[in-house]
């Protein structure tokens, strides 16, 4: 057989097999209930909810979301419906379809998020967390995961807090002598299952011309980017975390808007892939047409599975 249902994009992991391997980038079609759901019932492999916090937040005024050319810059600010809303959506859901519920969790301090781990660790559901490390939209706030004392306190804090298996959102690194301090961190915690690479490259500065102004609202125009500018930089962290985390899994995020770019994360190692940007400006529907692009590639390049290729970029 030649044709494209030969095509296996089946991901197993994590103790389950999913029926694709792309899903949302948190933070992106999940903040409401009938977004989960849209991302559930699409052509989507798994679900990742919105990052929570403690309570509910409206998030940084608007403008706080704008799209260019290339890609996006927000400072959303982290708005959310509160742990509680998830909670009660991770209660409901159909873990029958086959797709995993991984919750995002970003707590305003390590505390809040220890509450949201046992809270859900004595929920007993098989919904996953991925704790978001890397918010780069909190005015006053800076990423934690630039901070490695405060990060390995975090990391033996979760693992006390949390009985299962768990993943970090992290963002995004720029030298090798980081990624491997951030790696000789997350190696110590063996049920760190999953790291997820990257969060928007945050604090960037996107410039209206016409206007002579920035774009976006808070922080005085500074917000993540995402879509094309961070793709490079999306494929060095899960190719690098991939070749310094043994065991562990890397699931890509970062400028995916074709089979072209999913393959690519994929071939530098990623397990799974998010879409975040595309999945903005696309909805859904994104899904199946990305899938489709990967498995026409696939068969074009004579691979029938994601295991055929995964990790194996080549040097020169
Ligand atoms: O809500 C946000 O502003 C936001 C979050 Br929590 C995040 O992790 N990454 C991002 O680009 N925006």
């Amino acid at each position: 057989m030649s044709d494209l249902s030969s095509i296996d994009l089946s991901v197993s992991w994590l103790g389950q097999t999913m029926p694709g391997c792309l899903y949302n980038a948190s933070g992106v079609w999940c903040r409401e209930e009938a977004e989960l759901e849209a991302v559930r019932t699409s052509a989507a492999a798994a679900v990742i909810s919105k990052s929570a916090t403690l309570s509910a937040r409206e998030g940084n005024p608007e403008p706080r979301y704008h799209r260019t050319a290339l890609g996006s810059i927000n400072s959303m600010g982290l708005p959310n419906h509160g742990f509680a809303y998830y909670l009660d959506y991770a209660r409901r859901y159909d873990y029958g379809c086959g797709k995993p519920l991984f919750l995002s969790l970003s707590g305003m301090t390590l505390d809040d998020n220890l509450i949201m781990l046992r809270t859900l660790a004595a929920a007993g559901l098989p919904a996953i967390p991925e704790v978001n490390l890397s918010c780069p939209n909190v005015p006053g706030k800076p990423q934690l995961g630039y901070d490695f004392v405060t990060t390995t306190e975090a990391l033996n804090a979760f693992d006390r807090a949390w009985p299962g298996r768990y993943g970090v959102k992290l963002p995004p690194y720029f030298d090798p002598a980081h990624f491997a301090a951030m790696a000789d961190i997350l190696n110590r915690h063996p049920r760190l299952a999953f790291v997820t690479c990257i969060n928007s490259i945050g604090n960037g500065l996107v410039v209206d011309v016409d206007s002579e102004s920035v774009t976006i609202k808070p922080k005085d125009g500074l917000g993540g980017l995402g879509g094309d500018y961070v793709l490079p930089t999306a494929l060095a962290n899960v190719r690098e975390f991939y070749r310094l985390l043994p065991g562990k899994d890397i699931v890509g995020c970062g400028g995916v808007k074709s089979g072209k770019e999913a393959f690519m994360h994929i071939l530098a190692g990623a397990r799974a892939v998010q879409v975040g940007t595309c999945l903005h400006h696309e909805g859904p529907a994104a899904f199946a047409r990305i899938a489709a692009e990967l498995a026409a590639l696939m068969l074009a390049k004579g691979y029938r599975s994601l295991e055929a290729f995964r990790g194996k970029l080549r040097t020169l």
